[in-house]
């Protein structure tokens, strides 16, 4: 008897667990169509290593919605290549091994960046060669290690300043302009297979860097820099207009190459007062700005999508979170894991759209 009814707490724990996991609840899990299997493209995440050890919910959710993963910090150099002689993959490795238990497409993100160097490499003394043997020795050792396991790489990261012209970092300074070109043919040379992107931010305001990064993909496809796609990271913000997110899809996609949505988020507090409250139509105009953007993107040419990745989970992990009731809701699932009127607005929508 005493065992019947450990057993019976048993069955009720575990089925309670189950409807906390899914973002349905339990009783209509199985019906519900889920990102991966709705959507016509491939859709990913970006996963923080903490939350990713740390919590099942997070994990359960991120295999069960999304067929493509991105490491939010663990792969960029300074957490692989702490010191000159020493790679760290153990955590990268962690989330490859997940992805390849779980069918997920691997996104590599980021090979060269101005930000996140390790303290090594701002005391590196060297000639221009010596610089970019370094910068070739970290590229081809990570790209190398990962070969076969990571399908596609950002590059280069942010390389652009809103005027256009290149910013200001440790590679533009010791290495030149061509760091960039560079940084691509040696990638290339180590796992000619990689699809290869150049990843940056703030396109969607069709400002002087658009033109930038368009002028240097045509420029690279002419001169044969080995560059398959451009990440355009999509941080934006909720009063952002439409127009301006499928202009500035419309014209990355006019490049020929791949387009990736790499970062999405849409933050509900950029331009609001200091204090501010969630509220259902401040829900409802964010789902329909996750349609719009996810419909902008459907409408390019389907052989140029390579996805979208939201830039986190959920609210609670968004690297916008922050203490205390004033904070952010950028992602489509709340703080508990929950799906958020967002997360419907695109299943809706590709449900009645049967996958255009
Ligand atoms: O979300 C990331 C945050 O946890 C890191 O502290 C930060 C610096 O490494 O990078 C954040 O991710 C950025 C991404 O790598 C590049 N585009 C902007 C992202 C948000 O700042």
């Amino acid at each position: 008897m005493k065992y019947l009814f450990l057993a019976v707490i048993f069955l009720f724990n575990l089925s309670s667990s189950i409807a906390q996991n899914n973002p349905y609840g339990a009783s209509d899990a199985q019906d519900q169509p889920t990102l991966k299997a709705i959507l016509p493209f491939p859709i990913g995440v970006a996963v923080g290593i903490r939350h990713f050890r740390n919590n099942p919910v997070y994990r359960n959710l991120v295999k069960e919605q999304f067929n493509s993963i991105t490491a939010e910090n663990v792969m960029k150099f300074k957490a692989l290549h702490p010191s000159e002689h020493t790679f760290t993959f153990k955590s990268a490795d962690e989330i490859v091994a997940f992805a390849q238990e779980n069918n997920m497409r691997v996104h590599g993100h980021t090979l060269i960046w101005s930000k996140v160097n390790p303290p090594w490499v701002k005391e590196f003394k060297g000639d221009k060669t010596a610089w970019k043997n370094l910068l070739k020795n970290h590229i081809q050792t990570i790209v190398k290690h990962f070969k076969g396991k990571v399908r596609s790489w950002d590059v280069v990261n942010e390389a652009y300043n809103d005027g256009g012209k290149l910013k200001e970092s440790i590679w533009l300074e010791k290495i030149g302009p061509e760091y960039i070109e560079l940084a691509f043919r040696y990638a290339h040379e180590a796992d000619p297979d990689a699809l290869l992107f150049y990843n940056d931010y703030g396109h969607e305001y069709l400002g002087k860097r658009i033109y930038a990064i368009i002028n240097m993909a045509k420029d690279f496809k002419k001169r044969g820099v080995p560059i398959h796609g451009l990440g355009m990271q999509m941080h934006i913000p909720l009063r952002l207009e439409d127009t301006k997110i499928r202009r500035s899809i419309e014209m990355a996609a006019s490049t020929g190459l791949l387009v990736h949505l790499s970062e999405v988020e849409i933050s509900v507090k950029h331009q609001m007062p200091k204090v501010f409250r969630m509220d259902d139509q401040l829900a409802r105009q964010q789902a329909d700005k996750y349609k719009a953007l996810f419909k902008a993107y459907s409408s390019i040419p389907k052989s140029q999508q390579f996805g979208i990745t939201t830039w986190n989970l959920g609210d609670a992990d968004s690297f916008r979170n922050s203490k205390g009731p004033n904070h952010d809701h950028p992602m489509m699932f709340d703080r508990q894991y929950r799906p958020k009127p967002a997360f419907k607005a695109v299943i809706e929508a590709w449900k009645s759209n049967k996958g255009q």
